[in-house]
């Protein structure tokens, strides 16, 4: 068994977290065919073409979420879900938070890069959209200090790397919205709690690294120096 992708994805992070989580060994290797995801070879392992993958013995697996579900039923390891059904249901559900009410919102934001061709409209009324994002985040998340409980589980697998590149893309880069894990809030203990846990830690610092180089050749795309 092995992950396909590279940790500059925070979908990549998600998964690698949960297996860290759960201590389980994880191999990540790049895609098959010379690393994009659009190569023919990555293509007929899964169309959908996108990263991570996970190869069970040559047959595919895809999608983040269905990755973390399919590694937690194989029963190795630690539980990456807490044991009580509404405390599992809540974890899941901050996943999904993560994937219905934060993601789609940052590409735009990534669009809106460069002030020079900056739509204000736009950008207000996708920080008030990431803004809600954040508030279902906080009014679904336990008493903690993690999504659910004292220990990490699928929602904070989802959620920490999300947040990181949204810190990186949104938070260092637009004036739209105060960053939420800052100060005394409910995401603010969350936060804390991702950087006090070793297994979240390293992977929440391995794609702020790799975000950070994808951020330095994007700035110099914007600014013409490459
Ligand atoms: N819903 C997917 C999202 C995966 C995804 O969007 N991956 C991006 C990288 S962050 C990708 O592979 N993009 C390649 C492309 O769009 O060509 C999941 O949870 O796995």
């Amino acid at each position: 068994m092995k992950l396909y992708g590279a940790v500059a994805s925070p979908y990549v992070t998600r998964v690698m977290m949960f297996a860290a989580i759960k201590g389980i060994e994880l191999p990540l290797e790049p895609v098959p065919g010379g690393g994009s995801p659009r190569s023919p070879e990555y293509m007929a392992f899964t169309p959908i073409a996108k990263i991570p993958s996970l190869d069970v013995d040559g047959k595919c697996i895809a999608e983040s979420e269905v990755i973390c579900e399919y590694l937690e039923d194989l029963g190795e390891g630690k539980s990456g879900l807490p044991a009580d059904p509404m405390d599992r249901a809540t974890s899941r559900l901050i996943s999904r938070i993560v994937d219905l009410y934060l993601a789609p919102h940052t590409g735009t934001f990534f669009q809106q890069m460069n002030p020079a061709k900056r739509d204000e409209q736009v950008l207000a009324s996708t920080a008030q959209a990431l803004g809600k994002g954040f508030s279902y985040l906080e009014h679904y998340m336990g008493p903690g200090p993690f999504c659910v409980g004292d220990k990490p589980s699928l929602g904070d697998c989802s959620a920490a790397p999300y947040v990181m590149l949204i810190k990186k893309v949104v938070f260092a880069n637009f004036d739209v919205l105060a960053d939420p894990t800052e100060g005394e809030g409910r995401l603010a203990t969350w936060w804390q709690a991702i950087e006090a846990d070793k297994s979240c830690s390293h992977w929440v610092n391995e794609y702020s690294t790799a975000v950070d180089s994808f951020m330095q050749a994007m700035g110099k795309r914007i600014t013409g120096q490459a």
